[in-house]
C-alpha cells in the first residue's frame, strides 16, 4: 500500500546553487546528500515533514553526474523542473506487482538502490499520465 509521498525530485545543472536557493528561501536544510553513480545523479534530500506511516517526505534535488545519464538527457530536453514523483510503501516489491499486473510498465525486474539505501522502481511515465513515478521503500523501520 501506497502511504505517503516520499519525495519529489528535482532535476538542476547546480545542486549547490539550488540546495543554496531552498535554504535562503523557504529555510529547508539537506537532511543527507549522496552520489548515486547506478542512477548518475548527486542528489541532496530536504526534510519537508513527517508522515503518519513512519516515514518522511523531502525534496529530492538532482543533478546529473555523467551526460549519459537520465537526468542529463532530461535537463537538455526540458531544462530545470520537476523531473519525478515517489510514493512510499513498506512493501515496493509487492505493490510494483500490483502496479505491474494493471498494465503500467515498471521500469526494473528488482528494485534498485535508493536515496539512504532505500529500494526503489520507477513506473513508466508514458503509462502514467507523463509522470515519471517512483515507488520507495525506505532502509529505516519497514519490512
Ligand atoms: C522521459 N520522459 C518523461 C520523463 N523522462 N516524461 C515525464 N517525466 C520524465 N522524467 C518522456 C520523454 O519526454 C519521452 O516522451 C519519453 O518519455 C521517452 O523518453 P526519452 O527521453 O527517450 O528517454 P528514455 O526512454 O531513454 O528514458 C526515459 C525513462 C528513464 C523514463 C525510461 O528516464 C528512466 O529509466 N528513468 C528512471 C530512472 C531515473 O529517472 N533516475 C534518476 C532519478 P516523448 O518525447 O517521446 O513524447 S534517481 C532517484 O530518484 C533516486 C536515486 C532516488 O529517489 O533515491
Ligand atoms: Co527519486
Amino acid at each position: 500500500m501506497l502511504t505517503r509521498i516520499d519525495h519529489i525530485g528535482i532535476a538542476c545543472f547546480d545542486l549547490d546553487r539550488t540546495v543554496e536557493f531552498y535554504r535562503a528561501t523557504y529555510g529547508f536544510e539537506v537532511f543527507h546528500s549522496e552520489v548515486n553513480e547506478e542512477q548518475g545523479v548527486r542528489e541532496a534530500m530536504l526534510k519537508i515533514n513527517d508522515t503518519g506511516d513512519g516515514g518522511a517526505s523531502y525534496l529530492q534535488l538532482l543533478e546529473p553526474t555523467r551526460e549519459d545519464s537520465t537526468v542529463a538527457k532530461w535537463l537538455a530536453k526540458n531544462g530545470e523542473g520537476v523531473h519525478h514523483i515517489a510514493f512510499g510503501t513498506a512493501d515496493v516489491d509487492g505493490d510494483a506487482a500490483d502496479i505491474r499486473a494493471k498494465g503500467v510498465r515498471v521500469l526494473y525486474d528488482e528494485p534498485r538502490i535508493g536515496s539512504m539505501g532505500s529500494r526503489i522502481t520507477f513506473l513508466h511515465p508514458k503509462d502514467c499520465g507523463g509522470v515519471l513515478t517512483e515507488l520507495v521503500t525506505s532502509a529505516a523501520a519497514e519490512h
